[in-house]
């Protein structure tokens, strides 16, 4: 498949552009530098050193003999990306393109008119790029299981069969996002569901819950072939931060009573459900929800497994509970369904102490370059 990656070097992006290249896809990666940019403005950068996106597929090409095509730009420029779709003319298309940070979008008024902007306007040229150039093309999001919220009842896989007064209508499932980078997860939800309704287009958008995770088996071969690894307040997703965290012997920050539970997954599996879903696209004019992780947590539960593999080796990892920046429920019902994409043929990684030992291990090698500046949250939602 000719598979275009629009977020290609962001820490999703460049592993799943070298997973599809590895098995066989013709593979181009699309990026504006964005999140490097606002790491070096943030002061917040990244663990290990990132070479560019270019640097990055001269390396995978040596080690692998795979050939991953380069794109500098902005895919909010609708002449650029229409340029790169006449030329490419991608059967898939992954669109990882969003400011992907909570914390980022609550920052301040400029940062949450960027992430309006940029996360809506960006999946709006993706879709008049598709039905211009390639109508049949398979969009696939990302998306996120923040949409849903935490309500009081089950999650189904982006619908609800609802039965009102004596008939019944299947509607997309009631958003409650409680970020407005969330909100724009639910807003880009929506306008895809439009379009697939108005033009037949076919998308897939994968709700997925937060990732964990150092290296995958590709960049494994080369240190400067890693993901793009934030442990800041901003970038950093929970388990990777208490990894580091722990590593610097700082206690982890457990925001408010612990109890917010969210369902995990390795990085690898996000590499995994990309391909099931590229491989296995929905038809013209379907809007498809898979919900993408593997097993819940709460948030404490997630401490005491790092504290856990810690002892393992040695390392002694104290846990505290901070204020909460956020405003979310820390004690609430979820039980999310997950079950489209195992029965696509998903084999999980699960949170053993292994792998976490793993991780402490991959951080351990970097461990002068943890700036504990970087650590505690100061971005609060009100
Ligand atoms: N949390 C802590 N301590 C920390 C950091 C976070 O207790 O030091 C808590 C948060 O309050 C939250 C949970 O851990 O309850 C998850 O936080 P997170 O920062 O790992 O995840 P989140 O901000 O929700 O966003 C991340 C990604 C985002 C993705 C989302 C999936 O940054 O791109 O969409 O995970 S989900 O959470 O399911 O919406």
């Amino acid at each position: 498949m000719r598979i275009l990656i629009l977020g290609g070097d962001g820490y999703l992006g460049w592993p799943t552009a070298m997973y599809l290249a590895r098995r066989g896809h013709e593979v181009a990666v699309m990026d504006n530098y964005f999140r490097r940019r606002a790491c070096t403005e943030l002061n917040c950068e990244p663990l290990m050193p990132v070479p560019n996106l270019h640097h990055r597929a001269e390396l995978w090409q040596a080690v692998s003999g795979d050939r991953i095509q380069v794109l500098i730009g902005d895919i909010c420029d609708y002449q650029f990306l229409s340029r790169v779709f006449r030329e490419f003319g991608p059967d898939t298309v992954v669109h990882y393109a969003e400011q992907p940070s909570a914390p980022y979008s609550m920052m301040s008024r400029e940062a949450a008119i960027f992430t309006l902007t940029n996360n809506l306007v960006s999946t709006c040229n993706l879709i008049h790029a598709v039905a211009e150039f390639v109508p049949d093309c398979h969009i696939v999001k990302l998306g996120t299981m923040g949409v849903y919220g935490t309500p009081n009842i089950d999650i189904e896989e982006g619908y609800l069969e609802v039965e009102h007064k004596g008939r019944r209508h299947k509607f997309l499932y009631p958003k409650a996002p409680g970020s407005l980078y969330h909100l724009t997860k639910a807003q880009d939800g929506d306008m895809l569901y439009f379009y697939c309704r108005m033009w037949d287009i076919r998308v897939t958008d994968l709700n997925q819950g937060p990732v964990y995770g150092v290296q995958t088996d590709e960049s494994a071969q080369e240190d400067r072939l890693a993901p793009i690894f934030n442990y800041d307040d901003i970038f950093g997703t929970v388990l990777n931060r208490f990894i580091v965290q722990a590593v610097a012997g700082f206690p982890l920050t457990v925001y408010g009573n612990g109890g917010q539970t969210r369902g995990y997954l390795n990085i690898k599996d996000t590499m995994a459900c990309i391909e099931l879903a590229l491989l296995n696209p929905p038809e013209a004019g379907k809007y498809r929800v898979l919900n993408q992780f593997v097993e819940t947590f709460t948030v404490s539960e997630l401490a005491e497994r790092v504290q856990a593999a810690g002892r393992e080796l040695g390392l002694p990892v104290r846990v505290k509970s901070i204020p909460n920046p956020r405003r979310e429920a820390e004690a609430h019902y979820y039980n999310p369904a997950n079950t489209s994409l195992l029965s696509m043929g998903l084999k999980p990684h699960y949170l053993t102490t292994e792998v976490l030992v793993g991780m402490l291990d991959n951080v351990r090698e970097y461990q002068e370059a943890i700036n504990s500046a970087h650590i505690m949250p100061d971005i609060k939602w009100n």
